[in-house]
């Protein structure tokens, strides 16, 4: 069996200590004799990499023997985390790791601290695709991760007297132990440049920028498994022969400097700024070097496999690309550029292929999310891409044309308009002539409507734009003069949903919203395109590796621990819940993590809060839909009515809470910002009042990560995921909570909605409006209807009394009601679930009263995740999506 084959590899502590012991003697960067935690880390990491090298090897050997079908995930983000636990977990060598360092004078997670995040994500959707790498391995499945090797991470976040600040994070200041830098594997990727066609008619790009993109490779261990499969990220450079010497050699060293920098600058962050024509070229250059550096490797490795001559119509047999949401979306142009241009096939057959071979993801349902690209930009930058993205919407044309007719010319129009994958582009002349003609009969023909302006990109930036944006979408249709014209823009999701073969949204409620709303007129098109793929999350990182006391107890209860791969397992912990024994461990094991985050939040943040209070904790990106602004605002309430009164009174109606917060604002989001500096401005009034004391603290942790979520999770015991309804695709962090025990605070939303089924709905604090109720209430809003609740009124009456400091919170608290110059009124409906949410959280106190029925809680929360683990969202896109087998290395 595989673990026979890894148990008869399997090291001791005594050959692992040899192993850490060479390679600390040639680490390079520390001195010579001393053995301290930074060398102890990075030898420690070297003596792993060599285990998962050969691991690696032969799992790429075998998949090259077997020609085997690959999926290929490509996402701009990764969010990886440390790697060291995670790989010594997952080869099982946590034990002879910890006794061979001990006998080098180290601690295992000391040495393990050492190790920084690799933070190439921004939340969720990065995070997703990191977990999903640990299931590929795991499960044996034949995949490879492609994205970008971005030379600083995520920035850092600094919290100060004035909110977050935001400095570069230089993750691979220390060298990166992981990688394996590639220089055997590079690509040329063009940008510019001009499109020719020859005398048979092929076109060829020509001229341009030159670039390289080389990979590094980065081994994914599986649990319990000979599998290690590759992340494979790109980096950027010049191309040798593009150096300017002749500049270089007069002097002009910024000339010959320049072009280098340039290429190299495409990977030095994630989500560069993109205010600037600047900024946009640099993201759109970061994703056409994704897509194209690995569409060629991908293409490479299918060539020779076949190992004679190719065919191409088999490549969708061997090959499947998921496209994680829209930013690889030139995938689909890029794929077609090669197999017609450069391997000769034709348009129809590219197409065809193309269409088979990738698949896309959605996680978002944000208007301003969904990608647009402005037209000209991508003229410039990749003439031929445009080309062709031209033919597919003309194929589009036909097909929406054929389906609804030129009847009703209103209807066929407004298809039309809302389904093209170009947006303020004309018509072509075949099909303008086709509604000219039918106008003779009957209706005009309309000219170009604004709906929406430009909004390029992920942009979640200043709110005020884009709640302008949505206003102008319920506005009086205008006709434009041409040189009013709308700026014509790509919409990148719509070329995903006709491009790919299949569309998912990443839960149930999600999905729906995708087929009935977000793209209901394609779903009309095709709805055997649209699938549900509910997210998940590796069960090895979030929770056997980051919460090993109520691991052990798992394994104890369920007899044994197969769980980790197979988390049905968990759901016989239900039979316990009511178990003494069971029970008082369980609450032992909180409160030793609990401990945990005590010594951790004193470290960074000087706060001393008590385990004894209940740990509340809302922990991911902030944004207004998250409404990390309902959490405080209710926090806020509680406070007031704590200072009102009397010391009994206030110990006999309240239950002690450290309310914990964390999570980064995109550098440009202003209200994400002051939001931040709302909640730090309030814990330091709250943490510092007599009255007080452990009845209730605030704590904001500054720069939050995967690190900090492995030490949170596992001692949280209430967990709000509290969205507007309708407005979370899924969440995962819920999903991680939850296994740990922690009970939810939240709205129906995302993946909220099936945990709530699975752990039972007395196990889940349920408040707030649900997603079919939204667009009444905000209709209601906006015309004045609203009567809000006198306990809201009384918590703005507060804030804006001045009690948490000299801030002026009018923006926040005027973005709640919807005054001169704030938008919609209270958009995200803060206001209206506001008494349901502080109602709920009194249910939460009498709930926490009675530690029995709140252990039980806990326990059935933990066995009610089971369907949450990533191995399920695995298997389901292996069997619906990509057509590939599990194949076990030998
Ligand atoms: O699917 C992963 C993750 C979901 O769990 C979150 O609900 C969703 O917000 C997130 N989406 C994104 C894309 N955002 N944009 N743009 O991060 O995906």
């Amino acid at each position: 069996t595989q673990e026979d084959g890894l148990d008869s590899f399997a090291p001791d502590s005594a050959s692992i200590a040899s192993s850490i012991k060479y390679h600390s003697e040639f680490t390079p960067l520390f001195s010579p004799g001393r053995f301290e935690l930074p060398k102890a880390y990075l030898a420690t990491a070297q003596s792993v990499q060599d285990m998962l090298i050969i691991n690696w090897n032969a799992t790429y050997d075998y998949y090259e023997k077997m020609n085997v079908k690959q999926a290929y995930y490509l996402s701009m983000e990764y969010l990886q985390g440390r790697a060291l636990l995670n790989a010594i977990g997952n080869l099982e060598l946590s034990g002879p790791y910890a006794e061979a360092l001990r006998k080098l004078g180290h601690n295992l997670e000391d040495v393990a601290s050492q190790e920084p995040d690799a933070a190439l994500g921004n939340g969720g959707l990065g995070r997703l695709a990191s977990c999903f790498l640990d299931s590929l391995a795991t499960l044996n499945y034949p995949a490879w991760g492609y994205g970008l090797r971005y030379k600083y991470g995520l920035f850092k976040q600094l919290i100060t007297k004035d909110g977050q600040e935001e400095v570069a994070e230089n993750w691979l200041e220390m060298g990166n132990p992981w990688e394996i830098v590639r220089n055997d594997v590079s690509y040329p990727v063009k940008f510019y440049g001009k499109v020719i066609e020859g005398p048979d008619g092929k076109k060829e790009w020509i001229g341009g920028e030159d670039i390289t993109a080389v990979a590094y490779d980065v081994p994914i261990p599986g649990y319990k498994t000979k599998t290690t499969i590759n992340l494979r990220l790109w980096s950027t450079k010049l191309a040798s022969e593009a150096f300017d010497l002749q500049a270089f050699n007069t002097g002009d060293h910024a000339k010959a400097n320049k072009a280098q920098k340039d290429a190299e600058k495409i990977c030095y962050v994630l989500y560069p700024g993109d205010e600037s024509i600047e900024g946009k070229t640099l993201r759109l250059k970061q994703q056409y070097t994704l897509c194209s550096a690995s569409l060629q490797d991908i293409i490479r490795r299918f060539e020779r496999r076949s190992g004679g001559p190719v065919n191409w119509e088999n490549f969708p047999e061997k090959v499947a690309v998921q496209m994680n949401d829209t930013h690889p979306t030139l995938c689909i142009p890029e794929l077609i550029r090669i197999l017609m241009d450069v391997k000769g096939l034709s348009w129809k057959e590219a197409w065809d292929i193309t269409q088979r071979t990738v698949a896309y993801t959605n996680h978002t349902v944000l208007p301003e999310a969904l990608e647009k690209w402005s037209l000209n930009l991508l003229k410039e930058l990749l003439p031929r891409h445009v080309q062709i993205i031209e033919m597919i919407d003309e194929e589009l044309i036909q097909t929406i044309t054929s389906e609804y007719g030129v009847e009703d010319l209103d209807l066929l129009q407004q298809k039309l308009k809302q389904m093209r994958i170009l947006d303020n582009v004309e018509l072509p002349s075949s099909v303008l002539e086709l509604l000219v003609k039918s106008e003779e009969k009957g209706p005009a023909v309309d000219t170009i409507e604004e709906t929406e302006t430009s909004n390029e990109g992920i942009k979640p930036s200043n709110k005020k734009d884009e709640l302008d944006v949505e206003e102008s979408e319920t506005e009086e249709k205008v006709t434009f003069e041409p040189d009013l014209k709308p700026p014509e823009m790509v919409r990148m999701a719509n070329l995903c949903v006709v491009g790919g073969r299949a569309v998912n949204g990443v839960a149930e409620i999600h999905s729906e919203i995708v087929k009935t709303d977000v793209f209901n007129d394609f779903y009309g098109l095709w709805p055997e395109k649209f699938q549900n793929k509910t997210n998940g999350v590796t069960p090895r990182r979030w929770i056997r590796f980051c919460n090993p006391d109520l691991s052990n107890i798992i394994t104890k209860w369920t007899g044994t621990e197969d769980w980790v791969i197979n988390t049905e397992k968990l759901a016989e912990l239900r039979k316990f819940a009511d178990n003494e024994d069971l029970q008082s461990e369980w609450r032992e094991a909180k409160r030793r993590n609990k401990i945990k985050v005590v010594s951790f939040l004193k470290e960074k943040t000087g706060y001393l809060v008590s385990p004894d209070a209940m740990f509340d904790v809302q922990v991911k990106r902030i944004h207004e839909y998250k409404r990390q602004l309902l959490n405080i605002m209710g926090i806020v309430y509680r406070y007031k009515k704590m200072k009102e009164m009397s010391p009994d009174e206030r110990k006999a109606n309240f239950v002690p809470r450290v309310c914990i917060f964390g999570g980064k604002a995109f550098a440009t989001y202003v209200q994400a910002k002051r939001i931040v500096k709302f909640i730090t401005d309030v814990g330091a009034t709250v943490n510092h009042d007599p009255d007080i004391g452990d009845l209730l603290k605030v704590v904001f942790v500054p720069d939050y990560n995967v690190s900090v979520a492995e030490v949170l999770i596992p001692g949280s015991e209430l967990s709000q995921h509290i969205s507007t309804a309708g407005m979370e695709a899924s969440g995962t962090s819920n999903m991680k909570f939850a296994m740990n025990g922690c009970i939810l605070i939240g709205t129906l939303d995302g993946a909220n909605v099936e945990i709530r089924e699975e752990v039972g709905e007395d196990n889940f604090f349920l408040f707030g409006a649900r997603a079919d109720e939204i667009a009444g209430l905000r209709k209601e809003r906006a015309e004045g209807k609203f009567v809000p609740d006198p306990r809201f009124e009384e918590v703005k009456a507060y804030v804006r009394s001045g009690v948490f400091g000299p801030y002026n919170y009018e923006e926040l608290m005027g973005s709640l009601e919807g005054n001169e110059g704030y938008g919609r009124a209270d958009y995200f409906l803060v206001g209206k679930d506001f008494p349901s949410y502080i109602e709920c959280q009194e249910k939460v106190d009498e709930a926490y009263r009675d530690q029995k029925k709140w252990t039980k809680m806990s326990i059935l929360n933990t066995a009610g995740s089971y369907k949450f683990s990533s191995d399920r969202t695995i298997h389901e896109y292996a069997r619906h999506i990509w057509m590939i087998d599990p194949i076990v290395i030998p």
